[in-house]
């Protein structure tokens, strides 16, 4: 039978005089900037979450965990923890030397010693690791398109640990963890692992798992890096504390683990599993396709749905953590309760919401039931996810100068303002050049530059609930594309083709520049010496010639309502 170790695991760090002390001597070294994956990698490696590593891996043990899932000394560990870095930092770097690693602010975390540098075969390490070198899989496609080309693997030396200013009192290392439960008298716990936020299915899950092996409960959410499109940490870490009512306080307890998921299926649910045991866990939830990627470039499944559950009980004896594993739950509609999905009656109703479903269900501000989530889960969600009516968007108008543009943008603008709800903000061409443009001329780079900072400002606006209207020429399709990409992320991008002819430009001339352009008095004059790409495919083409100014932004206003983005 499992129970807790009582000896502390191994740290990393140096006593706090040496730190300082080294700290002084590290400012000549050459440094490394650390990427958000590898400063939580620091932080487990040196608090002892990645026991038994010492450090980012060298070669040698890298080549046999890629290949065996184990350390060069035969040590099961599934993952290879590995300090990439660019070619340029590379270059004067020799084995023997040391390197400061730093933060994002330049505080200097801690001192490696470098004792390897090589050039990984990614494609190798993908298939191996991750099953497929298909960059469908977000850590493939991390380690191809965001990963440096050279790896270094030495020692660390802890100077300090990486701060957070959020949750702070629900962060605990893991010795932090193992003398809580030592002080609880908690000789049996099991550890719920979770990306998500929670429902009534799980709390339903995690606690029928405690209560199946008697032990006590840590819910113990991942607030490292996710799966991309993932709930947001802060938002989780809300929806964590409401769900914790729930169970008796006695019994169970969360802490926030800043682990920077691989989403590796099978090798992730055992490096989960031996993390776990090193905060003090004697038990650990697996479930049905346990950190899995989602589809591969061919549509289907990276993982079978309990690889990882095999993986994990071939391995948990030597792992000394013991998988419990976990029942897919769904609500009996004539029972009114959560049941083992394997253990129900037929001819039963099974009430079920997709993660997917559940999106949609936010997105349109629609009923979230009871028996699905707990109200305060739901209102923290809907916080974050309000309804599209109310969340902010982007209208980017795009058209010859003189077009109409800003006319209708104006409009529209005073339109939206009288309908209220959401601050607007009009970013117009003439208006920008003057305040966040004023240095920039007509070059190709200049009007890039231009539309890069307009699409800035208003992402920021749409992030923030607000509706930016923007209404430059933006000539080039890539920079149009950029932009939308850019605030895509945060809300709705709605591009307005304003296409009036150039012709019917020169010919109304309002502020008389086509003239001084046929002339050669003004360069680059888009449409006469500069090119313009009319947008393929934009959310709305305005032909203004014989429509007058309202007739447009009213056309405008009905293509917003019908994305659902105003409502009556
Ligand atoms: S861009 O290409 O999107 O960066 O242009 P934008 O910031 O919208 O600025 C266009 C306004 O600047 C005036 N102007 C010129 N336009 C095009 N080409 C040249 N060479 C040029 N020089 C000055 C013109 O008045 C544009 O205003 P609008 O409001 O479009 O008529």
């Amino acid at each position: 039978m499992l129970s807790q170790s009582h000896a502390p695991v191994p740290e990393l760090y140096v006593s706090p005089d040496s730190a300082e002390k080294l700290k002084r001597e590290a400012a000549e070294l050459p440094s490394w900037d650390l990427s958000a994956r590898q400063l939580c990698d620091l932080e487990l490696l040196m608090n002892g979450g990645f026991a038994p590593l010492r450090g980012f891996l060298g070669q040698a043990d890298y080549d046999s965990v890629v290949d065996t899932m184990r350390l060069a000394d035969g040590t099961l560990w599934p993952m290879p923890i590995t300090l990439d870095i660019s070619e340029q930092f590379a270059e004067g770097l020799e084995p023997g030397q040391d390197i400061a690693l730093r933060d994002p602010e330049g505080v200097i975390l801690a001192v490696m010693n470098v004792t390897d540098k090589w050039s990984p075969d990614k494609a190798h390490e993908a298939e191996k690791v991750f099953g497929a070198d298909d960059l469908a899989h977000p850590a493939v496609n991390y380690l191809h398109n965001t990963a440096g080309p050279v790896y270094l693997g030495g020692p660390l030396t802890g100077l300090q640990s990486p701060v957070h200013y959020d949750f702070r009192a629900r962060r605990d290392t893991p010795n932090e963890l193992r003398a809580y439960f030592r002080k609880l008298g908690w000789r049996k716990v099991v550890a719920f692992q979770t990306r998500n936020p929670l429902h009534r299915a799980h709390q339903e899950l995690t606690f029928r798992a405690a209560k199946e092996v008697q032990a006590n409960l840590l819910i113990h959410p991942v607030v490292g890096l996710t799966k991309p499109g993932d709930v947001d940490h802060f938002t989780r870490v809300r929806c964590y504390e409401a769900v914790l009512d729930q169970y008796p306080a006695a019994t169970t307890t969360m802490s926030l683990l800043n682990l920077a998921m691989r989403m590796a299926g099978p090798r992730e649910a055992v490096w989960h599993g031996l993390i776990r045991k090193n905060h003090g866990v004697t038990h650990f939830i697996v479930g049905r396709d346990h950190a899995g990627p989602g589809k591969n470039s061919a549509g289907e499944d990276f993982y079978g749905p309990y690889d990882a559950q095999d993986l994990f009980r071939e391995h948990q004896a030597e792992m000394g953590i013991e998988m419990v594993p976990f029942k897919h739950m769904v609500y009996v509609q004539e029972r009114a309760q959560y049941e083992p999905a394997d253990e129900i009656d037929q001819g039963v109703t099974v009430l079920n919401i997709s993660g997917t479903e559940l999106r949609r269900r936010l997105r349109e501000g629609l009923e979230i039931p009871d028996w699905f989530s707990f109200p305060d889960v739901v209102k923290e969600l809907r916080r974050t996810s309000p309804p599209r009516s109310r969340q902010g968007f982007t209208v980017f108008f795009t058209g010859f100068s003189g077009s109409g543009k800003s006319t209708i943008a104006n409009a529209l603008m005073v339109k939206l303002m009288e309908m209220g709800g959401r601050p607007v903000t009009l970013l117009d061409g003439d208006v920008v050049r003057k305040h966040l443009s004023s240095e920039l001329g007509f070059s190709k780079e200049h009007r890039d530059l231009n539309i890069r900072r307009i699409g800035y400002v208003a992402s920021e606006i749409t992030k923030n609930g607000g509706i930016a209207i923007c209404a430059p020429i933006a000539p080039y399709a890539a920079t149009r594309r950029a932009v939308r990409e850019d605030i895509e992320a945060l809300g709705a991008f709605v591009e307005i083709h304003v296409a009036t002819s150039i012709e019917e430009c020169e010919r109304r001339d309002r502020k008389g520049l086509y003239k001084l352009a046929r002339e050669g008095k003004i360069k680059e004059f888009t449409g006469i010496s500069d090119p313009y790409e009319a947008p393929l495919d934009p959310e709305l083409r305005l032909d203004t010639e014989g429509t007058d100014v309202d007739f447009c932004a009213q056309q405008v206003l009905l293509k917003l309502e019908s994305l659902g983005l105003i409502s009556a």
